[in-house]
């Protein structure tokens, strides 16, 4: 598998070595996750699944490949060349650093790229963080499994190594936020790049900057107040009675 005329950005895979990791320690970082899931907008941040393990139903109220699962259920699937992949330094195979949300991401070794579907259908856009050898492009189609029209398509330039180091290992160490918008309603995304050289993570729905949105101070003064009131009504009730 080595090129004659090795040139290192181009050989370089994100995935390599040995799994060490258990399943006991993959289940508690999904479970950990989901007790985070207070959230406005939708998230996949693909914890909780396998290494070198198919997303596969894990998103839709079902298993991935390895047996993992189920997750949240968000009405969402993936082709079957979409794989999740955990960190090195967390025991997996993957070769990269500074992932959005650690310690797992997903990827592609083969077909082309990672298919998700999402049946109910979805509008306006979405978000993600990708790492990449080469050039990323994200396509957007009305029908499942990259079929029907093409409603949009946005491409992004290589990225994997710029100004970083690893988490302490991985050379995939730099992560870029994007979004991509779009008209109509979408039922498929077609995530393509570099077999093997190509990572994503925190696909978000419902915003066009990825991952967990924190409620905002304004909102939590809210809640407290509301908190007030309550104490007070049941305090007022007692008085009655
Ligand atoms: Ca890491
Ligand atoms: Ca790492
Ligand atoms: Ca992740």
């Amino acid at each position: 598998m080595f090129a004659t005329t090795m040139v290192f950005a181009q050989t370089i895979s994100i995935h390599d070595g040995q799994q060490t990791v258990t399943n006991g320690q993959i289940k508690a970082w999904g479970e950990a996750n989901q007790q985070n899931a207070n959230r406005n907008v939708i998230v996949l941040d693909f914890e909780g699944l396998g290494n070198s393990d198919a997303v596969s139903q894990f998103y839709n109220g079902g298993l991935s490949g390895l047996g993992f699962g189920p997750g949240p259920n968000h009405g969402v699937y993936f082709g079957g060349t979409t794989l999740a992949l955990i960190d090195t330094d967390a025991g997996g195979t993957g070769n990269f650093a500074n992932e959005p949300s650690p310690n797992t991401i997903m990827f592609f070794l083969s077909g082309g790229g990672a298919v998700m579907n999402v049946p109910a259908g979805f509008t306006t856009g979405f978000s993600f963080y990708y790492t990449s050898v080469g050039t990323t492009t994200v396509y957007v189609y009305d029908g499942l499994d990259g079929t029907g029209n093409l409603l949009g398509s946005t491409s992004f330039p290589p990225n994997y190594n710029l100004n970083c180091t690893g988490d302490p290992t991985g050379a995939f160490c730099h992560w870029d936020a994007v979004g991509v918008a779009f008209a109509g309603t979408a039922k498929s995304i077609s995530f393509t790049g570099s077999e093997d050289q190509t990572g994503f993570d925190d696909v978000t729905f419902g915003s066009i900057t990825p991952g967990p949105v924190d409620v905002p101070v304004s909102n939590w003064a809210l809640f407290i107040g509301i908190g007030l009131i309550l104490v007070f009504a049941v305090i007022r009730f007692r008085r009655v009675f």
